[in-house]
């Protein structure tokens, strides 16, 4: 049986394991992608191992997340950020270049190639056919060291695109009705890679926005084949040099197999409070809507900008809508300004941001009060937006574009014809805002500001592991809910310490109180715990704060590594009913844990109930190490690589 894409580059990159599922592999890392919010806590860890220069083809470093700059916190980052690139060889996409999954679109992916990033949206590159990962900063620090990457070898899933999709239907609904079937939890250890006549009519930024929110599906990452769309694509970006050809052989096998009919579907809307909370655009439109925001790393690209143009052109947005449009990056941004577009959408009265994340973290442009926000982001998890009773819905560039003008939640399908829009055969290319590293770094000096703390460090295992349940929370609970981000907390991302204070305050506002005045204790958790954001920091601040475990229904991939890597221990019930009979404060002990350790079913006891339950610790001996040594930094300490901690 012949070979998948995405076997294909595993196979091409495998330093250890079998690529069987479920077998723990180790593949070697050729790119690396960081960005602010996530990047400083990795440069930490870097410097951490000691390492002088990346050992990687090409690391990039991104400002995008934390662009807003109320007090000196966000310019020191991007500063320490900017010193650490010079210095160790790492390429500087300054703020204002755009948001790291579209500029590494436009400007660095290579088809092929492997790519680890700090943060979970990182498989947008499967849109050109790279093996894309994204992980939490650590595991990111180690790759741009030179370290390969680990990961069980998750199922290929094959979906076949059929048939073509109809007017106003978009690449939104597509990755919409992927989590309308499969839910926030289908994708969990599996790569899904799109093959089909459906998928060789959509052009790169529509394969990117379906594996851009594959990461909301739970997968390890998403891929189309690169094929002749991405020749043309790269072409377009002066780029063709980069372009190989990574398509399935045609007797490829696959673990698993779906098909999704492209004429069957209509434009669709994920409802509050979950991406997977999927419903026909058509059965929404009595919702008034208060706030429209476009953009972000699922649709900010330039077809998508200017499809929005041209709905709005020679229109006025309703008088109760706000509308905002961050375009993905300074490339799509400046195109808009040079062929009257950008004019098309200020006439209609849009509020133009920057190109940067912007209000899909948080950072700005909170809604009123229970207001309702169509968006055409990614998560739309309670008190992302900033405001904690606004009701966010995802939709496609050209819903929210029409509903903006009509006020209510509209299918465009009303609107009449829609706007074709080339790719275009010649972007406008500029790099002048990437810094290049020094030849040599010896001379460069890194500027560290006052709110740049140590992180924590994880201890070695004790044989006793006591302490008390400091809260009890539902399913899929994510990492917004752990570790929340804002404008108010983003400036904090290297301060643990401060952060910490806010950590689970969403599901229970005395969590870091009880944490602080029981000297730490353990967590417990319903299905998918920790899902969405690669954000380490709601490992870090846990860890922070004396949390030892987590016990849980089951964990989201890249939250659980994070847990992992900072020496937390993820235990899943074997009996999920269990977790039913465990209450907050109850005192729950885990004896000979020098033994169990290195079992798959450590034993907790409830003194206060007096019960015993199973808990499944199913992980890799790698993984076990980690948990012994007190993290993956002790670990490599413990095998003697040279390290500054
Ligand atoms: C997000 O979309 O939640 C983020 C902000 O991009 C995160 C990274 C972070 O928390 O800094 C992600 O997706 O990994
Ligand atoms: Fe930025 Fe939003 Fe994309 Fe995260 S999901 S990288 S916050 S645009």
């Amino acid at each position: 049986m012949g070979l998948n894409a995405a076997k294909k580059i595993i196979k091409n990159h495998l330093v250890k394991g079998e690529m069987v599922p479920g077998r723990e592999i180790a593949i070697k890392i050729d790119r690396t992608l960081t960005q602010d919010s996530t990047g400083t806590m990795a440069y930490l860890q870097f410097e951490a191992l000691g390492i002088d220069r990346v050992k990687t083809k090409k690391s990039v470093a991104f400002i995008d997340h934390n662009m807003l700059q109320s007090g000196p916190e966000n310019a020191d980052d991007h500063l320490y950020i900017q010193t650490m690139a010079k210095k160790h060889g790492i390429y500087f996409s300054r703020p204002g270049n755009g948001i790291c999954h579209q500029v590494n679109l436009e400007r660095f992916g290579v088809p092929g190639d492997t790519l680890l990033g700090s943060d979970s949206h990182t498989p947008t590159a499967g849109g050109i056919g790279m093996l894309a990962i994204g992980a939490g900063g650590l595991d990111v620090a180690v790759a741009m060291g030179g370290g390969e990457y680990y990961l069980n070898m998750p199922k290929i899933v094959k979906v076949n695109l059929e048939g073509k999709l109809r007017e106003w239907v978009t690449a939104k609904d597509i990755i919409l009705e992927m989590l309308k079937r499969l839910t926030v939890k289908g994708g969990i250890g599996k790569i899904f890679e799109y093959v089909g006549e459906g998928a060789k009519t959509l052009s790169v930024p529509e394969r990117a926005t379906i594996t851009n929110m594959g990461a909301e599906l739970g997968a390890t990452t998403s891929i189309f084949p690169s094929d002749d769309v991405v020749y043309k694509f790269l072409k377009a970006q002066g780029r063709e040099k980069d372009f190989s050809c990574v398509e399935p052989d045609e007797d490829a096998g696959y673990d698993e197999e779906m098909k999704i009919d492209l004429s069957s579907l209509e434009p669709m809307a994920a409802c509050p409070h979950s991406p997977d909370k999927v419903a026909a655009v058509s059965e929404l439109e009595s919702i008034k809507v208060n706030q429209v925001c476009i953009g972000s790393c699922t649709n900010s690209s330039y077809v998508d900008m200017m499809k929005v143009a041209n709905i709005l052109k020679g229109r006025t947005v309703d008088e109760n809508v706000s509308l905002t449009i961050s375009p993905g990056s300074r490339q799509v941004l400046n195109m808009l300004s040079k062929n009257g577009a950008l004019g098309y959408m200020i006439g209609a009265g849009a509020r133009v941001l920057e190109s940067a994340c912007g209000p899909c973290i948080g950072m700005g442009q909170s809604p009123a009060t229970d207001a309702v926000s169509l968006r055409t982001f990614n998560r739309n998890f309670e008190g992302r937006s900033g405001t904690k009773s606004a009701k966010v819905y995802l939709v496609s560039p050209e819903v929210a574009a029409v509903s903006a003008l009509t006020g209510h939640i509209t299918d465009p399908r009303c609107f009449g014809k829609p706007y074709e829009i080339d790719m275009p055969k010649e972007f406008l290319i500029d790099d002048n805002m990437v810094v290049k590293p020094s030849e040599n770094g010896d001379n460069v000096k890194i500027m560290r500001g006052p709110n740049i703390k140590p992180f924590p460090k994880a201890k070695p295992l004790t044989d006793v592991i006591s302490g008390k349940v400091l809260t009890k929370v539902g399913n899929n609970i994510t990492t917004d809910h752990i570790m929340p981000s804002n404008a108010k907390l983003l400036p904090y991302r290297s301060n643990i310490p401060y952060l910490s204070n806010y950590c689970l305050t969403p599901c229970d506002k005395d969590f870091p109180s009880k944490a602080r005045k029981n000297s730490g204790g353990f967590i417990l958790a319903g299905e998918n715990y920790g899902q969405g954001s690669s954000r380490e920091h709601a490992a870090l601040a846990p860890l922070y704060l004396g949390v030892k475990a987590v016990f849980a229904k089951s964990f989201a991939r890249i939250h659980r590594q994070n847990l992992i890597n900072n020496g937390i221990i993820p235990l899943a019930f074997k009996k999920p009913e269990d977790y039913e009979d465990i209450d907050v404060m109850d005192e729950l002990e885990m004896v000979d844990m020098f033994e169990q350790i290195d079992s798959d079913v450590i034993v907790v006891k409830n003194k206060t109930k007096n019960k015993e339950y199973n808990m499944s610790f199913n992980v890799t001996q790698r993984q076990r190490n980690m948990i012994k040594y007190g993290g993956l930094l002790n670990l490599m300490k413990e095998q003697h690589l040279k390290l500054n901690i």
